[in-house]
């Protein structure tokens, strides 16, 4: 249900049920888990690149996957959440390595909030995006109620997700919910290249550096200045540090290693 192939750091993953338009069972939430938990643990990752098979990007929770009328017992979905959306939710937030999602097609409910969790997004043009919860009488869950806001404030989240009505991939990208909307035949293209050179970045400043502007939106000045100093300490005793400089120095592109 995920495929995944690491490549010169590059540890790609494609969401793969593509006639449910990679809708989310507990097969592919296992999956995905494994794989970001397998980034965690493995230095040779130094990025992750997310995308979905076929013509879209993840329609979300699968619903066919526990008919509700089929049981007699309502569903706890809060159980769900805690089962498998909160901790990939927080596994993709948490690792410090950088996240490029390539949404390639439709991206719903979950499905669109987990893309937000994304550290860089490039959409596909076509691409659209859909807080389909309130059709089904739902939430925005997968961190969906708390990054709509953050990004977008109160008025543009209440009416993505009280009317679920598409959002086109230019109109997130002028909105600043995605770093950019490409032509779609440039998607993959434009995505990889990208998380290429992520990948042969300073892997830990790029780490230290996702930490600190998530924790941004939650601490004081001061607190954060505090982060900053703490940060750019363990930054500066890096070994791409000292080569970053030294490259500088001799006029040479910098040959970081992650460490
Ligand atoms: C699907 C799905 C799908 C199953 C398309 N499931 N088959 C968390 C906690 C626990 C439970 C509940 O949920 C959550 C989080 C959530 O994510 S809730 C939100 C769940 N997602 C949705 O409500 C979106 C449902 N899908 C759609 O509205 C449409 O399919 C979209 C707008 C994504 C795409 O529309 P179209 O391009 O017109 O495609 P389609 O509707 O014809 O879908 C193609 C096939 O994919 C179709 O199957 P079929 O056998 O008829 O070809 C759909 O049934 C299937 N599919 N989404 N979520």
């Amino acid at each position: 249900t995920v495929i995944s192939s690491l490549d010169d750091g590059v540890l790609k993953l494609t969401l793969n049920r593509p006639d449910k338009l990679n809708a989310f069972n507990e097969d592919m939430h296992l999956a995905l888990r494994r794989q970001i938990e397998r980034a965690h643990d493995d230095s040779s990752v130094r990025t992750i690149l997310l995308t979905g098979a076929g013509r879209a990007f993840c329609a979300g929770q699968d619903l066919g996957d526990r008919d509700p009328r089929k049981s007699d017992e309502k569903p706890d979905l809060g159980h769900t959440l805690d089962t498998f959306y909160n901790p990939t939710l927080r596994l993709i937030r948490d690792l410090e390595k950088p996240v490029v999602c390539a949404v390639n097609g439709v991206a719903a409910g979950a499905g669109a909030n987990i893309a937000f969790a994304c550290d860089i997004v490039f959409a596909a043009r076509s691409a659209r995006f859909i807080q389909a919860f309130s059709r089904i009488g739902l939430i925005p869950d997968a961190g969906g109620s708390w990054s709509l806001t953050r990004i977008l404030g109160e008025p543009r989240a209440k009416a993505l997700a009280l009317l679920a009505e598409p959002l086109m991939a230019e109109q997130a990208e002028d909105w600043g919910l995605i770093w950019k909307a490409v032509e779609d035949d440039a998607l993959l293209e434009t995505a990889t290249a990208v998380a290429d050179r992520l990948a042969l970045g300073p892997t830990i400043g790029l780490g230290l550096t996702k930490r600190l502007i998530q924790a941004a939106g939650t601490q004081d000045l001061d607190t954060h200045l505090d982060m900053e100093r703490d940060c750019q300490r363990a930054a500066g005793f890096t070994n791409d540090y000292a080569e970053g400089v030294t490259a500088f120095l001799e006029k040479r592109p910098a040959v970081f290693k992650g460490e």
